[in-house]
């Protein structure tokens, strides 16, 4: 159990739970097709606080909704919200994290017909996120990855890939998750 119940209702009654979330670039969003795959309370969830973690989204055991997949939002929705990256392009990230939560992050490409990692992480923090720290490390909310140039022809299709930011708060028990879809640029 974490602080967040404490501080939604003393500080940030008026504005959204936060935990964490990627600001830039910009992030895939729930709609119609997601409520179909995932239902309407996960939406919900999604909605109501953009930056919870993976386990206070209910899928209500839908058979193709994976929450551990961007959350379960469908790539269908963000098709008009798809970034195109070159391959060696540098592409910074803004995060925000307002109740940090030790554990590991990463930012990987996934694979989204198999949800499996495309070649190595692009970064990877052992510790990131440290509620224990005075201050968290500049690099915690602004950061950068450089997109791979050995990809061949793969990330090119719409919705073939996704790039993901992971987080686990080890202590919290808590995942935290944001995919940015692209495409390479050939
Ligand atoms: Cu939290």
């Amino acid at each position: 159990m974490h602080a967040s119940t404490f501080l939604a209702s003393t500080f940030f009654a008026a504005t959204t739970l936060a935990h964490g979330n990627i600001v830039s670039p910009p992030v895939r969003l729930p709609g119609a097709v997601t409520q179909q795959v995932c239902g309407a309370n996960a939406v919900a969830a999604i909605t109501a606080d953009p930056s919870g973690p993976l386990e206070n989204i209910p899928s209500n055991g839908a058979p193709d909704c994976n929450i551990f997949m961007c959350k379960g939002v469908q790539f269908e929705d963000n098709q008009n919200n798809v970034q195109a990256f070159a391959p060696g392009e540098q592409v910074n990230f803004a995060a925000e994290l307002p109740i940090p939560h030790e554990g590991p992050c990463n930012v990987s490409i996934v694979d989204t017909a198999t949800n499996t990692l495309v070649g190595q992480p692009l970064l990877s923090f052992a510790s990131y996120a440290d509620e224990n720290l005075a201050q968290l490390p500049l690099n915690n909310t602004q950061f950068s990855v450089n997109m791979p140039t050995n990809l061949g022809t793969q990330c090119q299709q719409l919705g073939e890939c996704t790039m993901q930011w992971f987080w686990f708060g080890t202590n919290a028990q808590q995942t935290y998750e944001n995919c940015v879809d692209f495409v390479m640029t050939a």
